[in-house]
């Protein structure tokens, strides 16, 4: 297991021991990696925002919308928690995907604490994360999650079948979407951490740029607005992010897979890339709080998901 310390130091801004507050010299300071880990579509994006209280981590009704390790970090007086979002686990049928494994098993191995998310209103046993999580030496949480709409019968059922098979350190019934038995749920998370001090300035949420969060939001878009493939062959690659005094410039190029899915994200006299860009515009200047010109161009980079140097190239890895 990596020590929290690890990453810390490699992390952009350098701030880590040095900021030990009074807490942490008195060894009462707390601070650990918590992985969020679970099938596509579970409420894991939506579960770290929830307990951050900021959106971080993109949320779609539509299975793998999260392909990267997102960290989300949680601070009080006397803990951090630096949560790991991590794509739904699947089996990997093409390159992107396999990237998208591999940052899952990266959280699970950097994990202090796992969180074991399930949606209790899906009727498929999450059997490949249960394989996945057999050989974990860290405590794992069982979320059974979307409990404002779940049967409680059913979701105890669920629940009683996981324990058989995994050594569960404490099962809680929530919602991510109402926050229902999250405030125990981050005691019960507090509580097992490993003392330590804060690896991140406390005001910090999370570590990725803005292009970054730019590239998500515009992929957020895109997933609510296209159907089929077409969400699962994009990625955007934000090329130009220049801060402006009086409004920020991106430039972002969204990357297709095949010629022919050129034309149906343009749309009939451009009015698809239009309604893309003016929505991404809007959601991008709501998280960075100020004005944003976006520039949106969309280029085929052909079979680019299969292909592991473009994979790599597009930010996968
Ligand atoms: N009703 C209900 N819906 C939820 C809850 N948590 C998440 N959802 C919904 O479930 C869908 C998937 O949520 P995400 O947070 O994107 O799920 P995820 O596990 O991150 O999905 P991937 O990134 O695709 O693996 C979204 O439409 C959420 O609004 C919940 O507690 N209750
Ligand atoms: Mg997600």
């Amino acid at each position: 297991m990596a020590h929290p310390g690890d990453r810390a130091a490699d992390h952009s801004t350098g701030q880590s021991a040095e900021q030990n507050s009074d807490e942490s010299r008195s060894g009462k300071h707390r601070s650990g990696y918590v992985a969020i880990i679970g099938r596509p579509n579970a409420g894991k994006s939506t579960l770290m925002n929830r307990l951050l209280g900021s959106k971080i981590s993109i949320t779609t009704p539509k299975p793998q919308t999260t392909r990267h390790q997102i960290i989300g970090i949680h601070s009080d007086e006397d803990s951090q928690i630096i949560f790991l979002d991590t794509p739904g686990v699947l089996t990997p049928k093409y390159e992107l995907q396999s990237a998208m494994m591999r940052f899952v098993e990266r959280a699970k191995n950097d994990a202090d604490i796992i969180l074991l998310i399930v949606d209790a209103t899906d009727s498929r046993k999450p059997a490949q994360v249960v394989s996945l999580l057999e050989s974990v030496t860290v405590p794992v949480f069982l979320l059974i999650n979307k409990m404002d709409q779940a049967d409680r019968g059913r979701a105890e059922a669920i629940a009683r079948d996981i324990q058989q098979k995994l050594n569960i350190h404490q099962t809680c019934y929530i919602s991510a979407l109402t926050g229902e038995g999250l405030p125990e749920l981050l005691l019960a998370i507090k509580e097992l951490l490993p003392p330590g001090p804060p690896y991140y300035p406390k005001e910090q949420l999370s570590e990725q740029p803005m292009r970054f969060f730019a590239a998500e939001l515009i992929r957020e878009q895109i997933f609510l607005l296209f159907h089929e493939e077409i969400p699962y062959s994009c990625t955007v690659e934000v090329t130009l992010y220049e801060e402006r005094e009086e409004m920020d410039y991106i430039s972002a190029d969204v990357i297709v897979n095949r010629k022919s899915q050129k034309g149906m994200l343009i749309g009939k006299g451009g009015r698809a890339i239009k309604e893309l860009g003016t929505r991404s515009r809007e959601v991008i200047e709501e998280f960075a709080g100020r004005k944003i010109f976006l520039d949106l161009h969309v280029k085929v980079r052909e079979k680019w998901r299969e292909k592991e140097n473009w994979v790599r190239n597009l930010g996968y890895r």
